[in-house]
């Protein structure tokens, strides 16, 4: 990417009792999915967490908010960056595959579903972020491709052990207006380029394309306590707010 670190915004996407199996052994700690994203402002419309099934994913212990799931290579950029006690170390707690995270209940900062769920997505990047996504199909292509995917395919939902009502319940949140686009632009654009599945890559770039800047410079927020503003006008004090409330915090790469 470009000259300096990117700035993401981490997600705190807290699991919520019964723990999976893999996470029992953290009973009666804190057990947070971090999720990296570049949209804040987005946070409203979260439906569900991505979780690559066949990538290997590690707990770790942070110094403030308990344990943190995520790739080994995103703990490591952590340790660097104050997270745990010492300097540029990490204690890995347990080692996860994917797809035993499937199905885990969570609860995730200012969207309206009180519980969603960790559902599997293909097409997530093991070198990027911390290989876990926040899903906000009303704004996101990539995330409406890949939930439409699993909610039009019960075969898909039974491969990975996905309850009907962990993917049937939820739709896409109108939280932003868009000039051209209305107030749910991924569903826009997935209909108007006929995109068929997430693994529509070509497609899906050039959705992205169509309603990032878009979305950036003429946006305005539906919800929330910005209802009303322009995403660049209030973008950074959102993010601000997440931080101060507790349920994110920055992460560079
Ligand atoms: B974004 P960049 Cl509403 N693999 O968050 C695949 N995708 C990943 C990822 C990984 N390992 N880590 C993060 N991402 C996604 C929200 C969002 C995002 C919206 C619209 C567009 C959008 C909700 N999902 O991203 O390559 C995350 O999804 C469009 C680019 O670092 C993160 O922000 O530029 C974004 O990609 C980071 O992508």
């Amino acid at each position: 990417e470009g000259a300096g670190p990117q700035e993401y915004t981490l997600i705190k996407m807290e699991v919520l009792e019964p723990y999976p199996k893999c996470l029992k052994s953290f009973k009666d700690k804190k057990v947070n999915l971090v999720a990296a994203t570049l949209r804040p402002e987005t946070m409203y419309g979260q439906t569900n967490c991505w979780i690559h099934p066949e990538i290997t994913y590690i707990a770790f212990e942070t110094l403030k908010d308990g344990i943190f799931v995520c790739t080994r290579r995103a703990a490591r950029n952590m340790a660097y960056q104050g997270f745990t006690d010492k300097d540029g170390e990490f204690k890995v707690l347990s080692e996860i595959l994917g797809q035993d995270l499937l199905g885990a209940a969570l609860k995730t900062p200012l969207t309206s579903y009180a519980k969603i769920y960790a559902l599997p997505m293909l097409t997530i990047r093991e070198d990027k972020g911390t290989g876990i996504v926040t899903s906000v199909p009303s704004d996101s292509p990539d995330d409406y491709a890949a939930l439409v995917d699993l909610q039009k395919k019960p075969a898909f939902r039974e491969k990975y052990g996905i309850k009907d009502e962990m993917v049937m319940p939820f739709k896409p949140v109108p939280i932003l207006e868009i000039p051209e686009f209305g107030n749910l632009s991924a569903v826009y654009v997935y209909d108007q380029l006929k995109i068929q599945s997430q693994n529509d890559r070509e497609k899906l770039t050039q959705a992205k394309d169509m309603v990032y800047l878009k979305g950036f410079y003429d946006g305005v927020l539906l919800v929330g306590e910005f209802k009303g503003q322009k995403i660049q006008d209030v973008k950074k004090n959102l993010q601000t707010q997440l931080i101060k409330e507790g349920g994110a915090t920055i992460y560079y790469e």
